[in-house]
């Protein structure tokens, strides 16, 4: 049976926005890996609940159930072994745990607190009022507030995507060479942002900025294809 991943979707079942589920679609892609999306609101809480899960992604291969992106992206690495290695091997999977959490706890706040009003108006209308409920009381204000200063907020996340630039001026990819599933994840970030947003957050003669359309090239242009916001 088909590979199935249950993806984060806007009111477009087309504009597939969670930074979470694109490391995941890169990942397939990246093992050579076919898959059918399942387009997912928050509002289908019970479409999911059987596998134990109450966020996406989660992926269906064959009778198994994986939930969570970084326990699929381990599922994959070992299940389909004999194709390109998602990491490099077990110290660079190591190193991609530490930019796994430099993303979630670095990146993504910033970002929410510049973005996050813009995903009010992609979303489909049942997913409305659990998403700014949930979403004020993780960030803790009015959605409208945390955004006001967000061009201030912008030179924060530039600052914080120094390590990065330097890295990037030195190597085409965080993986070296080639893109690997430490690229995903950052890339991710990024979006999540073109799914919903508007808002430009890199400067064109930025590495990072080269390195995003690096990114958005790769898999026949599996991202640059997908519903968004060309910034
Ligand atoms: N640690 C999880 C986080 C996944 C996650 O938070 N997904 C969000 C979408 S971006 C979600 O499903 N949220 C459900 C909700 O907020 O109710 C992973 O890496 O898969």
């Amino acid at each position: 049976m088909a590979i199935r991943l249950f993806e984060l979707a806007g009111a477009d079942p087309a504009r597939v926005f969670s930074p979470y589920c694109w490391r995941t679609c890169l990942a397939l892609a990246h093992k050579g890996l076919a898959w059918e999306s399942i387009p997912w609101r928050f509002s289908d809480r019970d479409s999911i609940a059987p596998y134990g899960s109450r966020t996406v992604p989660v992926l269906l291969d064959g009778d198994r159930a994986i939930v969570d992106s970084w326990t699929i992206a381990e599922y994959l690495e070992r299940t389909y072994a004999d194709r390109a290695s998602l990491f490099g091997g077990d110290a660079a999977r190591s190193a991609t745990l530490l930019i796994k959490f430099w993303t979630e706890r670095t990146l993504h706040p910033l970002l929410a607190r510049m973005i996050v009003l813009d995903i009010v108006d992609v979303l489909d209308e049942r997913d409305l009022a659990y998403f700014r409920e949930s979403r004020e009381k993780r960030l803790g204000g009015r959605l409208e507030d945390l955004v006001a200063d967000r061009d201030r907020t912008l030179v924060t996340f530039r600052q914080a995507l120094d390590p990065l630039r330097a890295m990037l001026a030195q190597q085409p990819f965080i993986g070296g060479e080639s893109a690997n599933y430490a690229d995903y994840t950052v890339f991710g970030t990024f979006l999540w942002a073109r799914g919903v947003s508007p808002f430009r957050l890199l400067a064109e003669d930025d590495p990072v900025f080269s390195w995003r359309d690096r990114m958005l090239g790769l898999f026949d242009g599996l991202a640059a294809r997908s519903v968004g916001f060309a910034v």
